[in-house]
């Protein structure tokens, strides 16, 4: 059995780290227009890097929880059966690779990762971005943004995930509000390969009417309840 897994910021809620859109969400308190957009770099780098810096704060001091850790076991049970599981997620934290996940597809990008804007290299960061920074393949300074995708860019792996959607037998949505597209949009692309949908999410996402069975609680419990 092929499934692929698409996951949001429900995932993570449980493990500290804030959701966006819900009620005292990271976009309800922020203006993503001003945090998340490459013009609102362009105009104020400083802010938005210090905006990063301190996700990567936060995202240091949490861990993966049951839900992360349910998918990571999914994914090697497939693997011992001769089949697959693909994770995409819209997270840009690290908590899958932590519970042991082995393919990780990022659509949005790692928030522990910055790229050059001159040379493009990717490099691993950990430390503060706002407060000065320097290219260790170029070696040019100030010239590292953080390797997210904001909005008007074009996601990663884009032709990955439609590839391994269509050899897919399920979609799962997990912890995602259905707003943010092309992830958003997944669901209806498998309903018209003929693909089967599961929603697992605390309510009902804006897509909810597209799939055929749904599954609503903390991912906690949810997930592990629905790999064993
Ligand atoms: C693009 C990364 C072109 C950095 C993020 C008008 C109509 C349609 C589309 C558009 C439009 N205007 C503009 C667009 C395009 C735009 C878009 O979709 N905008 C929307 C808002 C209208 N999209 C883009 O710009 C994208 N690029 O379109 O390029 C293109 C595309 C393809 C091919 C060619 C060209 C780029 C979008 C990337 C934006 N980057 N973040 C960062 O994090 O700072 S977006 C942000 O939202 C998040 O980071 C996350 O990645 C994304 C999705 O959010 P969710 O994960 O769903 O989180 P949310 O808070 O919304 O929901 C949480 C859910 O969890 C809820 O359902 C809740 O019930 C549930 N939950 C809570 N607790 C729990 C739980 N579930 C289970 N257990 C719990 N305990």
């Amino acid at each position: 059995m092929n499934i692929l897994v698409l996951t949001g910021a429900g995932i993570s809620a449980e493990s500290g780290l804030g959701t966006f859109r819900d009620v005292g969400g990271i976009w309800a308190k922020f203006d993503p227009m001003k945090l998340a957009t490459p013009q609102a770099f362009a105009r104020d780098p400083q802010t938005v890097q210090a905006f990063y810096d301190a996700r990567r704060e936060n995202l240091l001091a949490a861990e993966p929880n049951a839900a992360h850790r349910a998918l990571a076991r999914l994914e090697a049970g497939l693997a011992e059966r001769g089949g697959r599981l693909t994770l995409v997620t819209q997270n840009i934290d690290d908590l899958h690779e932590r519970a042991g996940h082995r393919e990780v597809l990022h659509m949005h990008g790692e928030l522990l990762k910055a790229r050059c804007t001159a040379c493009e290299a990717v490099a691993e960061v950990r430390c503060d971005l706002a407060g000065g920074s320097r290219c260790s393949a170029c070696g040019r300074e100030g010239t590292l943004r953080p390797h997210v995708v904001w909005f008007g860019e074009i996601p990663f792996h884009l032709d990955a995930i439609e590839e391994r959607l269509m050899a897919a037998d399920l979609f799962v949505a997990i912890g995602t509000s259905g707003a943010v597209y092309p992830a958003a949009g997944l669901v209806g692309a498998a309903r018209q390969a003929g693909i089967a949908t599961r929603e697992i999410n605390l309510d009902p996402s804006d897509n909810a009417y597209l799939f055929d069975e749904t599954d609503y609680g903390r991912a906690s419990e949810t997930v592990p309840r629905w790999v064993e």
